[in-house]
C-alpha cells in the first residue's frame, strides 16, 4: 500500500481554482458536473458557484433542499468555497422529519433552485434560489488561506436505533483526506468520469459521488433518476466508473441476462464501486460472469465517511470490504469494546472500531450520544461485526444493534417508525424489525396491535402516514398484525420472536 500524505490545504478544489485564476485556460473547459442534459465545466462551475460562495459567506450556517440537480451540486460547493456548513435536505422527507432537522440544524437560510416549491416545514426560513448563470461576472474565489480544515464542512442526518436522526458534524478535513485515500486505493485521477445515480442528501452520492470528482478534477455524470439503461448509456459514451448501493447493482444483475448492451458497456468500466450495506455474493457472481467484470467493495458510514476498500490493484474478492484505507486506523474489539482481537483468522468475530483523519467530530448539539459513540481512546464504535482474513482483508459479518435496518442501501432507525406508527389512530402498540430483501438487502416490517381489531389500518394506509412523516424509503413494506406484543418479564419487546413467526 503506498503512504498517504495528508494533505490538509484547506483548498478543496485546486482544478476549480485554477479555472478561476485563467478562465481561458484548457482546465476551465474541462467538464465538471453533468445531470441529465445540462452541464457546466469547471469555469462555468467557478463563474456559478462563487458569486453565491459570496452571498452566502455571512450565513453562520445554510440548508441545502438537496434534489438531484446542478442546483444542489453548485450549492454545496458554495457553501464549500465560503466555508460555510451546509446540511443537505432530502427533498423527499416528510413533514416531521423536516421539522426535526431544520429545528435542530438551525440554518439561517435555504438554498433552493428557482422555481422549486419548498414545504410548509421550511416556510419560516429566508430562501436563497440558486441560479445557474455562467454569463454573470465571476467573483473572485474566498481566500482558501481563511478556512481552517476543523471547520465544519457538511451535516448530514443519519438515523440512530432509537429517536430522531442525529446530524453528524464533518470537518473539511475529513472530506479531502478520504477522498484522497480514495484516489490512492481506486487510482481516482482527473481523468475518471463517474456516473451514478445516488441520491444527494448522503455521503455517498454527495460526497463520494459529486466532491470526489470535483477534487480530483475529474467529471461526474449524474443519471438524476437510476435507471440501468442511463448506467449503460453513460458507460459507453465514456464513462469509466459507476458507483451504486448494492440494490442497484441486485437490478443490474438481473436486467444482464437480457441486456448485451449492459453487460458490454459494464465490462468497458474501469472500476465497478458498491457501498452502503453489503452487496451478495450472488449479485457479485451474476456480474462477473455476464461482465468479466467484478465490482470491488469499499464500507464506510456518515461519521467515518471511508474506512476500507478494496484496491483497484488488490484482489477483487466478492464478500469482502478490502482493507483499511491509507491514513485509517481499524481495530476489531471483543464484547467489552475495548480488548483488541488479534486474530486474522477469517473466524473471529469482534465490533470494527475505527480511528483517524476522516472521522466526524461529533454530532451537532449532542455531547452524550457523541461521548457514547468513542472509546476513552479515541476509538470510534461502529457497531459493525466483521472477521479478518489472514492478508488483513475485512469481512462485514454483521452488526451489534438489531433495531437499525439498511433498506435500499439507506440506514434506518427502527424506533423513529415505531413512534411514527404509534401516532396513527388505528395503532395501539408497535414494533419494528427488517427482514431479508432480495431487491433492497432489508425490507421494513411493521408489528402492530390494533386499536380497533375490527378494522385494523392496512399496510398502504400505514405506508403513507409514514411516508408523509418520516421519508417515503422509511415506510413499511410489510404490516403484521397481533393482539399483543411479545415482551419478556420487563416488559421489553422481544424482537428476535417477531422475526420468527
Ligand atoms: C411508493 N412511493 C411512495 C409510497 N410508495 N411515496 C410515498 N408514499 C408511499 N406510500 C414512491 C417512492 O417515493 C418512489 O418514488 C417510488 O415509489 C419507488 O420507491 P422505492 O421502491 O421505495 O424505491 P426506489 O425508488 O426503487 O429506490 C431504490 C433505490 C433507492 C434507487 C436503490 O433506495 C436509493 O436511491 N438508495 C440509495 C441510498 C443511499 O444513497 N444511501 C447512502 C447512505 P419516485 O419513483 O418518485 O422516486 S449510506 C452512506 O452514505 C455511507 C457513508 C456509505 O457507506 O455509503
Ligand atoms: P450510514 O450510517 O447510513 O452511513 O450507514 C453506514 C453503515 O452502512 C455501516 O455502519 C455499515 O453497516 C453499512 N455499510 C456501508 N458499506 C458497507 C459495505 N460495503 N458492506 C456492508 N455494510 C456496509
Amino acid at each position: 500500500m503506498s503512504p498517504l500524505s495528508l494533505d490538509l490545504s484547506p483548498d478543496l478544489f485546486p482544478a476549480l481554482t485554477e479555472a478561476q485564476a485563467d478562465p481561458d485556460g484548457p482546465g476551465a473547459h474541462r467538464p465538471a458536473l453533468r445531470f441529465g442534459d445540462r452541464s457546466l465545466t469547471y469555469g462555468e462551475l467557478a463563474a456559478t458557484a462563487s458569486p453565491l460562495a459570496a452571498r452566502v459567506a455571512e450565513a453562520g450556517r445554510i440548508a441545502v433542499w438537496a434534489t438531484p440537480t446542478l442546483e444542489t451540486a453548485v450549492a454545496v460547493v458554495a457553501a464549500l468555497l465560503a466555508g460555510v456548513p451546509a446540511v443537505p435536505l432530502n427533498p423527499k422527507s416528510g413533514e416531521s422529519e423536516l421539522g426535526h432537522i431544520v429545528s435542530d440544524s438551525a440554518p439561517t437560510l435555504v438554498l433552493a433552485a428557482q422555481g422549486t416549491q419548498l414545504p410548509p416545514a421550511l416556510a419560516a426560513l429566508e430562501r436563497l434560489d440558486i441560479d445557474i448563470d455562467t454569463s454573470a461576472p465571476a467573483a473572485g474565489l474566498p481566500s482558501p488561506g481563511t478556512s481552517d480544515p476543523e471547520t465544519p464542512a457538511l451535516i448530514v442526518y443519519t438515523s440512530g436505533t432509537t429517536g430522531p436522526p442525529k446530524g453528524a458534524v464533518i470537518p473539511r478535513r475529513a472530506i479531502a483526506t478520504t477522498l484522497d485515500a480514495l484516489a490512492d486505493a481506486w487510482q481516482w485521477t482527473g481523468d475518471d468520469v463517474l456516473v451514478h445515480g445516488l441520491p444527494l442528501f448522503h455521503v455517498h452520492g454527495l460526497i463520494l459521488g459529486i466532491l470526489g470528482p470535483l477534487r480530483r478534477g475529474g467529471s461526474v455524470r449524474h443519471l438524476v433518476r437510476f435507471e440501468t439503461a442511463g448506467v449503460a448509456r453513460e458507460l459507453s459514451e465514456g464513462a469509466t466508473m459507476l458507483f451504486g448501493v448494492p440494490t442497484m447493482y441486485h437490478r443490474i444483475a438481473e436486467t444482464l441476462p437480457d441486456d448485451p448492451a449492459l453487460a458490454k458497456a459494464l465490462a468497458r468500466a474501469r472500476l465497478l464501486v458498491s457501498g452502503s450495506a453489503a452487496l451478495p455474493v450472488h449479485d457479485h457472481e451474476r456480474i462477473a460472469q455476464a461482465t468479466g467484470r467484478r465490482v470491488i467493495e469499499r464500507y464506510g458510514m456518515t461519521e467515518t465517511l471511508m474506512n476500507t476498500s478494496v484496491r483497484a490493484d488488490g484482489e477483487p474478492r466478492a464478500g469482502t470490504v478490502g482493507v483499511p484505507l491509507p491514513g485509517v486506523e481499524l481495530r476489531l474489539t471483543e464484547e467489552d469494546g475495548t480488548t483488541a482481537v488479534e486474530a486474522y483468522d477469517g473466524e473471529t468475530v469482534g465490533e470494527i472500531q475505527v480511528r483517524g483523519p476522516n472521522l466526524f467530530t461529533e454530532y451537532l448539539d449532542r455531547p452524550e450520544a457523541t461521548a457514547a459513540a468513542f472509546t476513552e481512546d479515541g476509538w470510534f464504535r461502529t457497531g459493525d461485526m466483521a472477521v479478518r482474513d489472514p492478508d488483513g482483508y475485512v469481512r462485514i459479518v454483521g452488526r451489534k444493534a438489531t433495531d437499525l435496518i439498511k433498506s435500499g442501501g439507506y440506514k434506518i432507525g427502527a424506533g423513529e417508525i415505531e413512534n411514527a406508527l404509534l401516532e396513527h389512530p388505528g395503532v395501539r402498540e408497535a414494533a419494528v424489525t427488517g427482514e431479508p430483501d432480495a431487491d433492497l438487502g432489508e425490507r421494513i416490517v411493521a408489528w402492530i396491535v390494533p386499536a380497533d381489531p375490527q378494522s385494523p389500518p392496512t399496510v398502504d394506509e400505514l405506508a403513507d402516514h409514514v411516508a408523509r412523516r418520516l421519508a417515503p424509503h422509511k415506510r413499511p413494506r410489510v404490516v403484521h398484525h397481533l393482539d399483543a406484543l411479545p415482551r419478556n418479564d420487563m416488559g421489553k419487546i422481544m424482537k428476535r420472536a417477531l422475526t420468527h413467526d
